[in-house]
């Protein structure tokens, strides 16, 4: 393998595996991302011009992705809209990107016998209850709640049908909830950061004991690498590093990070159809696969991800502005 299309590359995640597949491996890669409000222009800055190219673009765009599958040895398909406030608020651009845009680019691998391997979210099994040690597994049933956990859920359905009725030679991951450097401030961790910074109390939704299982995206990145270099075709796995945390949780430990008073937050509005508790069994990935987290202290990831944020205001600052005026909107 050497040459990666990887789409989504300009996001968080997808920009944070482009960096690790570039100091861990001698693979080429192709960005193709349509540098939507969520991307960042800079996020590939540094990398070597030999061994990264950006390719502007739609994903739903089957001549455009048609050309780059053709010539890429693999696809590993990150780009899609991700917040779910947002699909609570306007659905379409979720239908259109997480469904189409996943089917365009699996006709145009069906069509040049790519290698695919599609990224996908734990919120495609829906939520657990809070006081049941039961985690999510491969073969927990689909049951997404919010507009964008359904689209994943179709995309990965898609996959699935893909494999099976074309011989399609794909794998799938689910990961939970991700934090560290260039997570986009409306997602919860780096808002609260950056609201923070700003002089602005933290907002917790609702009563705060909803419980994400934090992983750190170094850890999704060389997961996602294991599984494309030895997962099997037709499998899906489960990334998660046994990181659950209730809300109030991360909220506390953002304040106490940054020297202030740990109850210096303020409850509002819960999330429409908010799930209550996600949790991941990565033994699979694990046993098979060999794979381990390596940043499991979720403290120390938490600081320097702070840290990050407070360097690079410049990357943030106008992000924030049109993130909070969304949010305005919402009561929330
Ligand atoms: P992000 O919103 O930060 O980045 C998404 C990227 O996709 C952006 O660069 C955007 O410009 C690009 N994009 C959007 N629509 C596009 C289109 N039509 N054509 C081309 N590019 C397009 O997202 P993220 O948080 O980095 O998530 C990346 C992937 O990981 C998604 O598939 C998401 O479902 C999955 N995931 C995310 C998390 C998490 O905690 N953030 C957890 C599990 C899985
Ligand atoms: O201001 C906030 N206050 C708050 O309490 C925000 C923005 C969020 N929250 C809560 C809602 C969730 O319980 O924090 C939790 C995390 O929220 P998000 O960052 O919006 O993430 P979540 O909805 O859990 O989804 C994330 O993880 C799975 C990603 O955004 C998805 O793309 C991924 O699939």
């Amino acid at each position: 393998m050497s040459t990666l299309l990887v789409t989504g590359g300009a996001g968080f995640i997808g920009s944070n595996f482009v960096h690790y597949v570039l100091s861990h491996t001698s693979h080429r890669v192709v960005v193709l991302d349509a540098l939507t409000y969520a991307s960042s222009g800079s996020a590939l800055q540094g990398l070597p011009a030999d061994r990264v190219e950006l390719v502007v673009g739609d994903i739903s765009d089957a001549a455009l992705v048609g050309d780059l599958a053709r010539t890429a040895d693999a696809v590993v398909h990150y780009a899609a809209e991700t917040h779910n406030d947002n699909s609570l608020v306007d659905p379409a651009p979720f239908v259109q990107t997480n469904i189409v845009g996943t089917y365009t680019l699996l006709e145009a691998a069906r069509l040049h016998g790519t290698r695919f391997h599609h990224i996908s979210t734990d919120e495609v099994y829906g939520d657990l209850p809070l006081d049941d040690p039961a985690k999510f597994t491969a073969d927990t049933p689909y049951n997404p709640s919010s507009p964008y956990s359904s689209t994943k859920a179709g995309s990965d359905l898609l996959v699935r049908a893909w494999v099976r009725s074309f011989g399609l030679e794909a794998t799938i991951s689910n990961c939970s909830n991700n934090y560290g450097p260039r997570q986009h401030v409306e997602k919860f961790i780096p808002r609260q950061i950056t609201n923070v910074i700003d002089g602005v109390r933290p907002r917790l939704y609702g009563k705060g004991e909803n419980v994400r299982d934090w992983i750190h995206a170094d850890d999704h990145s060389s997961a996602v690498l294991r599984i494309l270099e030895h997962g099997r075709p037709g499998e899906t796995y489960l990334i998660g590093a046994d990181g659950e945390k209730n809300n109030m949780e991360v909220i506390r430990a953002i304040l106490t990070e940054m020297g202030q008073d740990p109850s210096a937050y303020d409850h509002v509005a819960d999330r429409p159809g908010h799930d209550l508790r996600y949790a991941i069994d990565a033994s699979k990935l694990r046993d098979e696969l060999g794979w381990t987290p390596e940043f499991t202290d979720f403290e120390a990831g938490l600081r320097d991800t702070i840290e990050w944020y407070r360097k690079n205001e410049d990357w943030w600052r106008e992000q924030k502005a049109a993130a909070e005026a969304k949010y305005a909107n919402t009561g929330h």
